[in-house]
């Protein structure tokens, strides 16, 4: 489609945008159930929006932008007992943990370095493996789908760079034993990184959760993202490291802009993204969080126990707000259900169905699921 010669009118532009706008999902609907993200808080989306021009790429010209930045990645800190920890709010996971992975191959400076991923690392790993000419190698899984460390102790060698562990895996949110790792990690000096992209504002919220952060000594790095249960807008992730003499293995020189160098990979940056992230931790505090939290933890409760008295297999028992279970033809499920207009996964690795409850799922949504479900013939 070319380019029309002249402009067109706001009022022309805006009524277009409305009109496409309908054909997308809306999360408040509650007929997502295959996304990690979710509603952004109504104050973030003020905040984001305040912020629009902001951009945290040239950083001198933005400092209270950079101010917020310092201030949030110090509230993540304190939750992850990071008591001398720096980071940043990046574009997502994907940036978070490739950071982690490019401060573990610049400190190990090995010359064919391996990285020990779990079979259940999310695929932002096979990405960063690539563009890092690190390679794979995959340790194996426990029968609660957590990476097994005996696994993970087999596969070191004098060129591993970095384990992997994950605080709720994409798949099935599953917590792989960090403390464990931990102790792996140390007694070879090798560098772990916890994919927590999900997890990390979870666990710090519920009573008894096991320790997954920095208060366990191998732990060097923590990905953990606002935009998906930090209510966060899009794009807001985040990578944190144990101290700051880790940035200095990822550090370019920017010698011309505001700021005399750039610890992120993305270069021009949103600021409006970690102003709502912020916005959302000034907004909830730890109560906040705690609510919400709970909430989608009780629903997803609700929603295991009704599918297993309903006959469908649990592939496992949900640790985090994620429910995978299988059917006589899990695939043809997910079809069927997208026909009805619900948006679950099919997850080919466990051939099963998989439902992830993030905040803006409402006990309403899970039933009128779960009716919709029982309407679905058997042979699905
Ligand atoms: N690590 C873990 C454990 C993840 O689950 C994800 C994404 C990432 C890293 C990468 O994060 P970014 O996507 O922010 O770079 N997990 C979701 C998934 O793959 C992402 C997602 C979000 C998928 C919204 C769908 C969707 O609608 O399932």
């Amino acid at each position: 489609m070319a380019m029309q010669t002249k402009g067109r009118n706001r009022k022309a532009v805006l009524a277009e945008l409305r009109k496409i706008r309908e054909q997308d999902l809306k999360y408040r609907d509650g007929r997502i159930l295959c996304s990690m993200c979710t509603e952004p808080h109504p104050t973030a989306k003020i905040a984001h929006q305040m912020f629009l021009s902001s951009n945290l790429g040239d950083a001198g010209l933005f400092p209270g932008t950079l101010r917020l930045e310092k201030e949030a990645i110090s509230k993540l800190a304190g939750l992850l007992h990071g008591e001398s920890s720096a980071g940043f709010i990046v574009s997502g996971g994907t940036e978070a943990n490739l950071l982690a992975l490019l401060a573990a191959r610049n400190t190990a400076d090995v010359s064919s370095p391996e990285v020990i991923l779990p079979q259940s690392a999310h695929f932002s790993f096979s990405k960063i493996c690539s563009l890092l000419r690190i390679k794979p190698v995959q340790a194996s899984l426990d029968s609660a789908f957590r990476v097994d460390p005996a696994s993970v102790r087999h596969c070191i060698n004098r060129n591993t760079i970095a384990v992997v562990g994950t605080v709720g895996t994409a798949e099935l949110g599953a917590v792989d034993p960090i403390d464990k790792l931990s102790d792996i990690a140390l007694e070879y000096e090798v560098y772990l990184h916890v994919d927590a992209a999900l997890g990390g504002l979870i666990l710090p919220f519920l009573k008894n959760a096991p320790a997954f952060d920095f208060r366990l000594k191998g732990v060097k790095s923590i990905t953990v993202d606002p935009h998906k249960m930090g209510l966060a807008t899009v794009p807001a992730g985040g990578i944190l490291f144990r101290d700051s003499a880790c940035l200095e293995h990822i550090k370019t020189e920017t010698p011309y802009l505001t700021e005399d160098v750039q610890y992120t990979f993305v270069g021009t940056k949103s600021g409006a993204s970690v102003a709502a992230t912020w916005a959302v931790f000034e907004s909830l505090g730890r109560e906040g969080f705690t609510k919400t939290v709970n909430r989608c933890l009780r629903l997803t409760k609700t929603l295991s126990a009704s599918l297993e008295s309903r006959g469908f297999n649990l592939v496992t028992k949900p640790a985090l707000n994620i429910v995978a279970f299988r059917s006589s033809n899990s695939k043809l499920l997910v079809k069927a259900l997208r026909q009805r207009g619900w948006f679950v996964s099919y997850v080919p690795r466990l051939d099963c169905v998989r439902i992830i409850v993030m905040p803006h799922l409402r006990k309403r949504h899970v039933a009128a699921f779960l009716k919709d479900l029982s309407e679905i013939p058997e042979r699905f």
